[in-house]
């Protein structure tokens, strides 16, 4: 059986994207922080590295777009926290969100990865977000970077 997997090493000049959204900052800076790390314990340099703020997660699939037209990156790693509040808000913006990225990432040809916090309560994005969940956004970069390489195999 021939296996076609990508591994964890990321180029030292690989250009990656993170579009984080600014609503829940005090989430969502944890989340890029992450990301950031997970590029630098892979082998990235932090100076290859663009990041791109958007006001809420709804703004993600735009930028993501505008992004994708261009041949700047290797990848785009997505990051944001919805969190529900006392009406139908919450679920509007999160499938719109999810669906915008998934759409776009499906057409293009650089990965796409989805770290976007998609919670109850505010306690369980912190939990996501570097505490006792692990930290999502980490998360999100290391699957971009096993993309990132599986592409280049497919
Ligand atoms: N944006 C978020 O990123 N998270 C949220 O929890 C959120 N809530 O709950 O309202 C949110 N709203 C803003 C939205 O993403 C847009 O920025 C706004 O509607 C302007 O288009």
């Amino acid at each position: 059986m021939k296996i076609i997997e990508g591994n964890l090493q990321l180029e030292k000049d690989a250009k990656i994207a993170i579009i984080s959204s600014r609503f829940n900052h005090i989430i969502t800076d944890r989340l890029v922080e992450g990301a950031k790390d997970a590029i630098i314990r892979h082998g990235g340099d932090e100076k290859h590295i663009s990041l791109i703020l958007v006001p809420g997660a709804f703004e993600i699939p735009f930028a993501l777009n505008r992004i994708l037209e261009s041949d700047d990156y290797d990848g785009v790693c997505c990051l944001g926290a919805v969190i529900r509040g006392s009406t139908p808000h919450f679920d509007y913006i999160s499938a719109e969100t999810t669906k915008g990225i998934a759409s776009a990432g499906m057409k293009s040809k650089i990965p796409v990865t989805y770290g976007v916090l998609t919670t109850d309560t505010i306690e369980q994005a912190i939990e996501r977000a570097g505490s006792k969940a692990g930290n999502k956004g980490n998360e999100a970069m290391v699957g971009l970077i096993e993309m990132i390489n599986l592409y280049k195999k497919l």
